[in-house]
């Protein structure tokens, strides 16, 4: 009777030992999607996020941790006016971690920045900051137009839809296709493989 108790006893120190074997397993295949899965974040604006700008400052401009995707229609700066004008046509140059936008100021008050780029692991990301615009004596003013501009669209939609013409957007495929996504599919076969070898561990020790 006491061999048979140890036996059991040894049985069920193994499951635990494989049971952990499966965790640590598990906690392995999940770790290279973590850096994979952060997106770029805002560093710093200029004019920065409740400044009060006098002089026309020509750009505006954000920064982010790392560098952007430069995708064809993919990164968008409007600069809005208190008058809800648009203030520079929208289209914003991507260097870097940077992208910035042309832009003259027109009537005084609270300005609006919407802007989306396309982060590094190609998915979308957007935001928005407002600074405060009260022009020396003096500054020649913008008149601002009631369109969006030439680079247009919504920051918050998603790069990949339909241009003006209707025609699909050159990003599709930059957007749709994430590196993150090998990751999971990678982890997601690790992990079924260890399942699969645990399995026949377990089947094998009750045979
Ligand atoms: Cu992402």
């Amino acid at each position: 009777m006491s061999g048979l108790r140890q036996t059991t006893s040894r049985r069920a120190a193994r499951l635990g030992r494989l049971a952990a074997l499966v965790a640590a397993s598990a906690a392995l295949a999940a770790l290279p999607a973590m850096p994979a899965s952060a997106h770029n974040y805002l560093v710093s604006s200029t004019p920065a996020e409740d400044a009060v700008v006098t002089q026309q400052p020509g750009t505006v401009s954000l920064e982010t941790n790392e560098a952007l995707l430069d995708v064809e229609n993919g990164s968008i700066i409007q600069v809005v006016g208190p008058d809800g004008r648009y203030y520079g046509d929208g289209c914003a140059v991507v260097d870097g971690p940077t992208a910035t936008t042309q832009t003259q100021l027109g009537e005084p008050g609270m300005y609006t920045v919407n802007w989306r780029v396309v982060s590094v692991d190609g998915h979308p990301i957007s935001g928005t900051w407002t600074f405060e615009w009260q022009p020396v004596d003096g500054t020649a003013l913008a008149e601002g137009s009631d369109e969006p501009g030439a680079c247009g669209g919504t920051p918050a939609d998603s790069p990949g839809g339909t241009d003006e013409s209707g025609q699909p957007a050159d990003s599709t495929d930059a957007t749709t296709a994430s590196p993150l996504d090998a990751v999971w599919i990678v982890g997601g076969v690790l992990l079924a493989a260890v399942a699969a070898i645990v399995t026949w561990l377990i089947l094998r020790r009750r045979a």
